[in-house]
């Protein structure tokens, strides 16, 4: 925290002259502006459970969890935490934490257990109004993903899902239903959760369903790892542009919110200061961020791909370019990690992860020539480097013109094995510092200029993670999972003071600050 006050100072002398600071003012100290969004973040399939209970139809997720060998511990979301039937208690939870909102997604196969082939399922509706209500009666503000990785094996199995065009009508139709029932309380709406990383998992390496991928990327009976991610890429950039175009037009003047994307945000750090791993760091992001966030934003993908991919990019039409530029209000980032990033077109690379033309010439590890980046975690991705998090935000605040931003996702993962007793397990120092420090880091690219808007940990409550089952736990909260009994970590009373000491501070300002 001590790291802001220099930062603050010439701010400070400035508007001592002039009045006003260009940004924040800071007659307080308070570090993050005033209307602020402190919350915590989940998803349907990792958090609810009852996954065939009131006319919930199966998902992609609940028949690949469901295969053996799918998931490291053998397990899946069949019950996950519960949050289905526990989530009155939980919204109690937040409301001890002192959040102002709460990051949920929306299961697809819950609502459409068909998709668009079928009915709406009445019960699933009723489920997230109470949820929502609940939210609401509470002061907590609901900030609601459509699809976070989870949507019905009705439409894998009828046309393959994202490798068909099909999706965009059926994706349309989703989203209609879920503003028609949900905006007038939904002011927050984030059509997709990272999308690059369900395109990559999913059809490049195969590690998430469909399981599609080919050749030395990874082990699948089915897939093509240089071209399907980018079929799948452009269906959901579409989808996206499809359900803004609903919104936009028949939605957001009468029920006023604002809707956006969630991108997986890695900070790539050229590896040495020559400029062909500054160009070799600038491709890598362009092949994983701004890959869907270019065409959307600026209305056409970054030039690198189109050197290096061709025709394999699927270019968008002019009709489809046109539609997509300022195809959303804000944009969603779920930061948690920085890797080192070197070029591969002059200098030769090892083959494999990373140095293919798909992923742009560039090869990205946390590890590089006995460097690393930061302490590594108990998951193989995640390596601590909170520099990583202002530097990531300022990369977007310049390339996207400054557009409002919210950390939809950031967080720790533990391993089970890493804590001898619940007692332990409690205690998380190192989730503390880590969030602690990205914290900081956020604040200090606010401070100069950064349009962030509001900060979401992920996650509330130890949930199913994914390929890991229950074996990473990410929740301020921990659960145990046999009696699914919640009880917070160190980490909930220490979130619960950065936002007790966040409404002292504005609530002490003077009137000097700016309105965001
Ligand atoms: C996110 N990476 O996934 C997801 O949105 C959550 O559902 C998930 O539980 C959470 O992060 C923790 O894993 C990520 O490679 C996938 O940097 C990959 C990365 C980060 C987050």
């Amino acid at each position: 925290m001590e790291l802001l006050f220099p930062l603050l100072l010439p701010c400070f002398l400035f508007s001592t002259f002039i009045g006003s600071c260009a940004f924040v003012s800071l007659e307080d100290n308070s570090k993050f502006p005033r209307n602020f969004l402190f919350g915590t973040a989940s998803s349907s399939y990792q958090f609810e459970g009852a996954f065939l209970s009131d006319g919930k139809g199966l998902s992609n997720w609940d028949v690949f969890t469901h295969k053996t060998g799918t998931i490291l511990d053998g397990t899946n979301g069949d019950v996950a935490v519960d949050h289905y039937h526990r989530y009155q208690e939980d919204v109690d939870l937040m409301k001890d934490i002192g959040v102002n909102s709460y990051r949920l997604s929306l299961s697809w196969a819950r609502i459409l257990p068909k998709g668009r082939f079928g009915n709406v399922n009445k019960a699933g509706i009723a489920y997230y109004n109470r949820l929502i209500n609940a939210l609401v009666n509470r002061g907590i503000e609901p900030f609601v993903t459509i699809t976070h990785y989870d949507i019905p094996q009705e439409l894998e199995n009828r046309y393959k899902s994202w490798l068909s065009s099909e999706i965009q009508e059926d994706f349309k139709y989703y989203a209609d239903i879920c503003f028609k029932y949900f905006g007038d309380r939904v002011k927050y709406w984030v059509t997709f959760n990272e999308p690059n990383v369900a395109v990559i998992c999913g059809y490049r390496t195969g590690v998430y369903p469909p399981s599609r991928c080919s050749g030395s990327f990874g082990n699948c009976s089915y897939g093509d790892s240089e071209r399907e991610p980018f079929i799948a890429a452009s269906n959901i950039i579409l989808s996206h542009m499809a359900a803004v175009d609903v919104y936009r037009t028949k939605y957001q003047k009468n029920q006023g919110g604002k809707i956006g994307i969630a991108m997986n945000a890695v900070w790539f750090e050229p590896f040495s200061n020559s400029s062909e791993d500054k160009l070799g760091a600038e491709r890598a992001q362009s092949f994983y961020m701004n890959w869907f966030l270019d065409p959307i934003i600026l209305g056409k993908y970054p030039a690198e791909m189109h050197q290096i991919l061709g025709a394999e990019l699927l270019a968008f039409s002019k009709y489809d370019s046109e539609k997509l530029k300022n195809g959303l209000d804000f944009i969603g980032i779920n930061h948690y990690t920085s890797y080192y990033a070197k070029d591969c077109i002059f200098s030769s690379c090892e083959e494999g992860k990373g140095s293919s033309k798909t992923e742009g010439f560039a090869l990205t590890s946390a590890q590089m020539n006995g460097l690393t980046i930061g302490e590594p975690s108990a998951l193989a991705w995640l390596y601590v480097h909170p520099q990583g998090m202002e530097k990531i935000v300022t990369y977007i605040k310049d390339r996207y013109n400054n557009i409002a931003m919210f950390i939809t996702e950031n967080g720790f993962g533990t391993s089970e094995n890493s804590y001898p007793t619940t007692k332990d397990a409690l205690n998380d120092v190192k989730r503390v510092e880590y969030l602690n420090g990205y914290l900081d880091s956020l604040a200090a690219a606010i401070r100069k200029g950064a349009d962030v808007r509001g900060y979401f940990v992920w996650s509330l409550l130890d949930n199913f993670e994914w390929k890991h089952g229950y074996s990473i736990r990410f929740g301020l909260h921990h659960v145990d999972f046999a009696s699914l009994n919640r009880t917070p970590r160190m980490s909930a009373f220490w979130y619960k003071n950065v936002i007790e000491e966040h409404k002292s501070q504005a609530g002490n300002r003077n009137g000097h600050t700016q309105e965001r």
